[in-house]
């Protein structure tokens, strides 16, 4: 009787022989964070391997969202997703911003630019999208309306480590984007995160802005937050960085597996991949329609917890629904009729650099 759980990811970690040699190195130098050699080295191979011309690595992936909006000096309202993990939200109202929550795209479970437009008012300062799974927001249409009304953008890229669109990493949209290092993500520096932003100007008032707002021993030009991710975080990070074309490959083989063996399954949809996108398959959702499957998204949900299958429901419940947030007025369930609809039938299976046939065989044999 096998009784180990299968989780909907599992963290790709680095060598421990490796790791143990560049701890070596930091135990001898002594030099444990603040802007030590590698993380200075991590932030110059994250900006080759991910195809962007700055970055800026953080403690976490919710302070970068944070920082982003100070720098920007983004006030009054942001139109932004309901459909994501609360970070996204909750950056805005540590910034003591309000959020305007706009509905969804099916097709892509991603803001409808369609939607934007009429939730602008005279207070709004910008637009926070998330590539949603990985899958791009069409940035072109987002970039127009910001134009057309003078407002800055920022992606939540929590999720999009490594996509990129026609060979453009999709990093380079917007304003800035963000990113996230959580063990759960495609690449993890066990908590971590940065900001990706397009010039050295900006970059350096990020780097004082994580650090307090140090320009020197003693100068501070604005009230800076602690967000400076330490020497063996970054050691960890130069390593996971080797492994991870490895593990995206794997995942891909694996959405490619869930996609042939479930689609013929009556009530159960996916995604497939874009054409012209490098997809990182960091999560792999359905969408469960009760009557077509003949069970609910939460028997399922429940049936395979019972066998030891830990699949999730990201986002459910949206954000919007967070007694948090429920009272704006954007938030009334009849402005987001796509997001409650697809909050209510997504569970996100298995996936990750890890799983084996034969735990395939088991999902796959319970989802049939
Ligand atoms: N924006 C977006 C769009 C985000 O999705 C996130 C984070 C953020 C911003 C903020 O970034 P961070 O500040 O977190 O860097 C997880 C993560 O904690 C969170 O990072 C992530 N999004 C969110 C979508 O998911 P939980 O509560 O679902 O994680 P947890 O602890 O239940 O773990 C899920 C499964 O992963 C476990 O069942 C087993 C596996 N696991 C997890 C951990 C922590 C491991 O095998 N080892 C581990 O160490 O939130």
């Amino acid at each position: 009787m096998e009784n180990r759980n299968i989780t909907v990811t599992s963290p790709l970690l680095p060598d421990l022989d490796e790791f143990h040699q560049m701890l070596k190195e930091i135990w001898d130098s002594k030099w444990i964070t603040n802007n030590g050699s590698f993380h200075q080295q991590l932030e110059k191979e994250l900006a080759d391997y991910l195809k962007v011309p700055y970055i800026s690595l953080f403690t976490n992936g919710t302070l970068p969202l944070i920082t982003a909006l100070q720098a920007l000096h983004v006030t009054g309202e942001v139109i932004t997703t309901p459909y994501s993990f609360v970070a996204t939200t909750h950056s805005l109202w540590w910034n003591g911003i309000k959020p305007v929550f706009v509905d969804i795209d099916p097709a892509t479970c991603n803001l409808d630019p369609a939607k934007i437009e009429s939730a602008i008012t005279s207070r709004t300062t910008a637009i926070m999208p998330v590539h949603c799974y990985g899958k791009p927001c069409d940035v072109k249409e987002i970039q127009r309306i910001a134009d057309k009304y003078g407002l800055k953008v920022i992606y939540d890229a929590a999720h999009a480590f490594g996509v990129e669109v026609e060979g453009e990493s999709i990093l380079n949209a917007g304003d800035m984007s963000t990113l996230s290092f959580h063990a759960t993500k495609v690449y993890n520096t066990i908590e971590g995160g940065a900001l990706v932003v397009h010039d050295e100007k900006t970059k350096r008032r990020i780097d004082y802005l994580k650090n307090f707002g140090f320009r020197s021993e003693t100068e501070v030009v604005a009230p800076g937050i602690n967000g400076k991710m330490d020497e063996i975080r970054s050691a960890y990070g130069l390593l996971a960085l080797k492994q991870v074309d490895e593990s995206i490959e794997r995942r891909r083989q694996t959405a490619v597996r869930y996609r042939s063996e479930l689609r013929d399954v009556p009530g159960i949809t996916f995604f497939d991949d874009m054409p012209g996108v490098r997809h990182n398959y960091s999560y792999f959702p359905i969408f469960v329609d009760a009557e077509k499957y003949g069970m609910t998204r939460d028997e399922l949900y429940q049936k395979l917890k019972d066998d030891g299958v830990l699949s999730r429901r990201y986002f459910y419940p949206l954000i919007s629904s967070f007694d948090t947030y429920k009272g704006l007025e954007s938030a009334n369930p009849s402005n987001l009729p796509v997001a409650n609809h697809i909050a209510d039938s997504v569970l996100c299976l298995p996936m990750h650099h890890e799983l084996s046939e034969h735990d395939m065989d088991k999902i796959l044999a319970l989802l049939k």
